[in-house]
């Protein structure tokens, strides 16, 4: 957190150097949370650095918090024996650091290119044998590395003053890996190498198309935008599952307190939906080894700050934490999420 404070003061006290500057708008960018936002005249690149963090903590039934013994005494564990879920995650914690480029062959056209890396530790208690709520252990399992790389475009559909529609187009490649291992611990005391369950793996697998639109408009000190993006998996992967299809609603206001300088709000809405299929190799007595619990719906309402330099520089932060959420089966909680980036335009 203290790293997010020191790049948010920072923030602030540039703003304050070159606030009666005429740079260009800060919140010609839309939160940093939002990808594929805006678009770049003809010829201009720009490169990005973005660092995301989610963190997520206890356990959600339904709309209803639940508790690790519950479940290991109440939910059914699909690839029984044991019965029961004996092997409860307690908190997961999710870090990407992201690297993008965007390039525009033409005002219409903005194409981009997504690296992230992933870095996942997932901390469990397990309880011992095949019932009861007897505490034998915990331990964490860690994965880390590439995730999926995204292409995308941007196409204009519409604009007119400082209004403007757009068309989001992309693909995500299965370039993170599916076969993640780790070392856990058994409800039956022992330590034993297995495949990590499925929010532990780093990629899907199979490529994912996207589409979507994004609107934006500018007015003195105000501007908003809203934008719309829909996932979809083409097949299974070659571990005999995809993901669920996501769809994701997202709209802001942002206000400037000073030319440099924008403060915004937005709320987010995710449907993901359940995995479909099975690797027959993720058979963990877990919530997070079961396909079903992939499910989630979630609203988050966020907080921004972006600012913007005459030089092509911006650095912006994003903090937010759901305000309502619901699982179709048994699934972590958020607790929060944190983006901070900075971007670097030129031609
Ligand atoms: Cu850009």
């Amino acid at each position: 957190m203290s790293r997010v404070v020191a790049v948010a003061l920072c923030a602030c006290g540039l703003s304050l150097s070159v606030a009666h500057a005429d740079g260009p708008r800060p919140d010609s960018h839309a939160p940093i949370g939002v990808m594929g936002d805006h678009r770049h005249r003809a010829g201009e690149w720009m490169v990005s650095y973005r660092h995301m963090d989610m963190h997520m903590s206890g356990l959600l039934a339904g709309d209803e918090t639940v508790s690790p013994e519950w479940v290991a005494t109440e939910v059914a564990n699909p690839n029984a024996p044991p019965a029961f879920m004996r092997v409860v995650p307690l908190s997961m914690s999710m870090h990407m650091h992201m690297l993008g480029l965007m390039w525009a062959p033409s005002d219409r056209l903005t194409t981009m290119l997504m690296l992230p890396h992933l870095e996942n530790t997932m901390d469990h208690r397990v309880f011992q044998g095949m019932m009861g709520d007897t505490v034998l252990g915990h331990f964490t399992a860690e994965s880390r590395g590439l995730g999926d790389v995204k292409l995308g475009a941007l196409w204009g559909l519409w604009s007119a003053g400082e209004d403007s529609l757009h068309l989001n187009l992309g693909v995500s490649l299965p370039t993170g890996d599916t076969t993640v291992e780790g070392t856990v611990l058994t409800p039956m005391g022992q330590t034993m190498r297995v495949r990590l369950p499925y929010p532990m793996q780093l990629g899907a697998g199979t490529p994912l198309w996207s589409a979507g639109l994004t609107w934006a408009a500018l007015r003195d000190a105000w501007s908003w935008g809203a934008q719309a993006l829909f996932d979809r998996p083409s097949g299974r992967n070659d571990q005999g599952w995809r993901p669920g299809a996501r769809s994701a609603l997202s709209s802001w206001a942002a206000w400037r307190p000073a030319s440099s300088l924008s403060l915004s709000l937005r709320l987010a809405w995710l449907d993901q939906e359940a995995i479909e299929g099975r690797d027959p190799l993720i058979t963990a007595p877990s919530p997070t080894a079961d396909p079903a619990n992939a499910a989630v719906r979630r609203l988050d309402a966020l907080l921004g700050l972006n600012w913007a330099s005459h030089g092509g520089h911006r650095l912006a932060l994003e903090w937010g934490r759901p305000i309502d959420q619901h699982a179709d089966g048994v699934a972590m909680r958020v607790e929060r999420m944190v983006t901070v980036g900075y971007q670097y335009a030129f031609e």
